[in-house]
C-alpha cells in the first residue's frame, strides 16, 4: 500500500491496529492460511504502548495479569521487572511477542487508514491510507483501540503557541528535555496523575490546570523480588482462572460483603488495608456496593479525602483537590506514585480553572481570566475521544454509503460488542460495548470470538453481518446492564468529555464471565444473530 504503487493489494483479511488487539488478532489468524495484512499509522507495534510514551506511562494493572495468556513459553520467557510496568518495559515486551512468533513481516507501518468503504458489488472493502494508496479486503478487523484518538480541546489560541506543546497521547520518540523549564499541563485525569510526578524534580516550574479533580489511590508498585518472580510463575494457572472469573479480569477477587455490614471502624480498618493493597484491589476488592450505592461510595469518598489531606500540606490545595462532582469510580481512577506530594513542591501550582477558567492560548502562554502566564511547554493532558473515536474519525461506510460516524451519531449500537448491521465483514475489537475490564482480558473472547466467526465465514465463503433485531436486543441489554452502576456526568464512559458527543454508555458491564459465555455460545448456536449469506469463492482457510 505504498504511494508509489500502481496495483491495488488484496487481502483476506485486514487487521486495522498493532496494538495488544491487533497483536493477537494477527497471532490468531497467522495459521489459519488467510491472507491478512495489519495497517498501523505508528512506525511500530504496541498501540497504546506506542503512543503514550510520556515519563512514567505505566500498566494500572499488574504485569503479569495485562500481559498474554495465550503461550505458555511467551510467561516462561518473559520477566516483568515491576509489579506495574512502565512504557518502555511493555513496548519491548510486545516486540518481543511480535518476533518470537514471526508476526513482524505481516505489519504495514506508517499507513493510517482514513477511509474504508464496503464495495457491495465486488463484496470488498476498500481501505485508503493517508497517503492516498489504497488495497482491499474481504474481512476488515479494526483493532484500534479504546483510547487512542487523541482530543484537544477547542480553546481559543491553541495553534498559536511558539513553544514546545505535546499530548500525552502523541508523546515525541525523542526525548522531552523539562530541565529548567516552565511547564503548563492542562489536565488532571489518569494521564497527568502518572506524568506529573516524574518531572516535577527536573521542571523549573509546573503549572497544572485542573477543570476538575480525580479520587487518585496508590498504585503501590515495586520492583518484582526473585521470590515473588516465582510465586508468579507459579501461580500462573491460578492467575488466568482469577483473572477469567472475576467481574473485570483484573488480578483481584471480587469484593464480597457489604458496606454496612461493617461498623464505621471495621470499614476504616478494612479501607486502611486496601490503600496498601496493589492497584485496582481498591475498586473491585472494596465492599461490594460501592460501585452502585451512592452511601456505600461516599463512605469510601469520606476515607480518601482525609487522606488527601493528611498528604497535601497546603490546606487550600488539598480542598482543591478533592472531588466534589463525583464518587470513587464513576470515572475511571487514576492510580498514583506520588502524585499528592507533588504539590508540596514549591515549583508546583495548581490553578482551579473554575475559579480562573482558561480564556485563551497565546504565542507565548495561557491566559486565565486572572492574567496571563508564559510558558517554555504546554502539556495536553486531555484525553480522547473514547471509545468510538478512533473508528468514527477513520471514515467507515458500510452498505449504501453509510457512515459508521452517523449510524453512530446518537451513541454506539452493536452486536456483542464485535459489529454492526448494514457493515457486512467488518469486526472491531476494542470498542464500543467492549467489557468493563482489564483490556487484556476483554480483548481474549473478542479476539477469539472475531478469529472463528471470520475463518468460518472465510471457509465456507460467507459475508458476515448482524440482523438489525440482535443489535438492538445486545444494544438494550449493554444500557440496561449499565443502569444499576453510579457514572459521573462527565465520564467519557459515557462520551461526555467530548463536546457534543451523544450521551450514552459505552462499555458493557455485565461482567467479563456474562460476556465470555454469551459469545461461546453465539459461536456455538451456529452464530445465531447474524446472517451469514453465500457470497461465492471461499477463500482459503485452513483452521476454524
Ligand atoms: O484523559 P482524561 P487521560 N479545559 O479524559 C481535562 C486511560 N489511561 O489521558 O475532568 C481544561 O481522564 C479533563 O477535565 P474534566 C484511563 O482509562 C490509562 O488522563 O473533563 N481541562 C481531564 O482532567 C483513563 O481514564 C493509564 O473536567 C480540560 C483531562 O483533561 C484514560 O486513559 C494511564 C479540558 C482529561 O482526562 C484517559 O486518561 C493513563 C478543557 N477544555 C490513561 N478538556 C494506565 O492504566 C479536558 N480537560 C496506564
Amino acid at each position: 500500500m505504498a504511494a508509489t504503487e500502481t496495483t491495488t493489494t488484496d487481502y483476506d483479511v485486514i487487521i486495522i491496529g498493532a496494538g495488544v488487539a491487533g497483536i493477537y488478532q494477527l497471532y490468531k489468524l497467522k495459521d489459519s492460511g488467510l491472507s491478512v495484512r495489519v495497517l498501523e499509522a505508528g512506525s511500530n507495534v504496541g498501540g497504546t504502548w506506542y503512543w503514550n510514551r510520556y515519563p512514567l506511562a505505566r500498566f494500572d494493572s499488574e504485569s503479569y495479569s495485562y500481559g498474554y495468556f495465550f503461550s505458555r513459553e511467551v510467561l516462561d520467557e518473559w520477566e516483568w521487572s515491576e509489579h506495574f510496568a512502565g512504557q518502555p518495559e511493555t513496548e519491548r515486551y510486545l516486540n518481543f511477542v511480535v518476533d518470537k512468533f514471526g508476526l513482524r513481516d505481516d505489519f504495514q507501518f506508517n499507513t493510517r487508514v482514513t477511509s474504508a468503504v464496503f464495495d457491495e458489488d465486488r463484496g470488498r472493502w476498500v481501505l485508503t491510507a493517508g497517503d492516498g494508496a489504497t488495497c482491499t479486503a474481504r474481512y476488515v478487523i479494526s483493532a484500534t483501540g479504546l483510547l487512542s484518538a487523541p482530543f484537544f480541546p477547542d480553546i481559543p489560541g491553541r495553534e498559536s503557541f511558539k513553544g514546545e506543546a505535546h499530548h500525552t497521547g502523541l508523546w515525541p520518540k525523542e526525548p522531552v528535555s523539562f530541565a529548567g523549564k516552565k511547564v503548563a499541563m492542562i489536565g488532571t485525569g489518569a494521564s497527568a496523575v502518572q506524568l506529573l510526578p516524574g518531572i516535577v524534580d527536573d521542571v523549573g516550574s509546573i503549572t497544572v490546570y485542573q477543570r476538575t479533580p480525580n479520587w487518585c489511590a496508590p498504585l503501590n508498585n515495586g520492583l518484582i523480588t526473585p521470590e515473588e518472580q516465582e510465586e508468579i510463575r507459579a501461580g500462573y494457572e491460578e492467575l488466568e482462572r482469577l483473572c477469567r472469573n472475576t467481574f473485570a479480569g483484573f488480578a483481584h477477587a471480587d469484593g464480597t460483603r457489604g458496606t454496612f455490614e461493617d461498623t464505621k471502624e471495621q470499614r476504616w480498618a478494612f479501607y486502611e488495608s486496601l490503600w496498601t493493597k496493589r492497584g485496582f484491589a481498591k475498586l473491585f476488592s472494596n465492599y461490594n456496593d460501592i460501585l452502585v450505592d451512592p452511601r456505600a461510595n461516599a463512605e469510601f469518598c469520606e476515607y480518601l479525602a482525609h487522606k488527601i489531606r493528611e498528604r497535601v500540606t497546603d490546606p487550600a490545595t488539598a480542598e482543591k483537590l478533592i472531588p466534589t462532582d463525583h464518587g470513587y469510580g464513576m470515572k475511571r481512577p487514576p492510580m498514583e506514585s506520588g502524585y499528592y506530594e507533588a504539590y508540596n513542591r514549591p515549583n508546583c501550582t495548581l490553578v482551579d480553572l473554575h475559579e480562573t477558567p482558561i480564556e485563551r492560548i497565546t504565542e507565548t502562554g495561557i491566559v486565565t481570566s486572572a492574567g496571563e502566564e508564559q510558558f517554555d511547554l504546554i502539556i495536553w493532558a486531555t484525553g480522547f475521544d473514547a471509545v468510538t473515536g478512533a473508528l468514527t474519525r477513520m471514515g467507515v461506510e458500510g452498505r449504501g454509503g453509510e457512515r459508521l460516524a452517523d449510524f453512530w451519531a446518537d451513541g454506539p449500537r452493536t452486536y456483542l460488542g464485535v459489529s454492526i448491521p448494514r457493515f457486512p465483514n467488518f469486526a472491531f475489537v476494542g470498542g464500543p460495548h467492549f467489557p468493563f475490564a482489564n483490556v487484556p482480558r476483554g480483548v481474549d473472547p473478542q479476539v477469539d470470538f472475531v478469529t472463528d466467526l471470520v475463518v468460518h465465514a472465510a471457509r465456507n465463503g460467507y459475508t458476515f453481518e448482524p440482523d438489525d433485531e440482535a443489535e438492538e436486543a445486545w444494544t438494550q441489554h449493554v444500557l440496561e446492564s449499565s443502569a444499576p452502576f453510579l457514572v459521573a456526568d462527565t465520564s467519557w464512559f459515557r462520551g461526555a468529555n467530548i463536546p457534543g458527543k451523544a450521551d450514552r454508555f459505552m462499555l458493557y458491564t455485565g461482567g467479563l464471565v456474562v460476556y465470555t459465555n454469551r459469545l461461546n455460545d453465539v459461536t456455538a448456536n451456529g452464530y445465531e444473530g447474524f446472517t451469514l449469506r453465500d457470497a461465492g469463492a471461499p477463500a482459503t482457510a485452513t483452521a476454524g
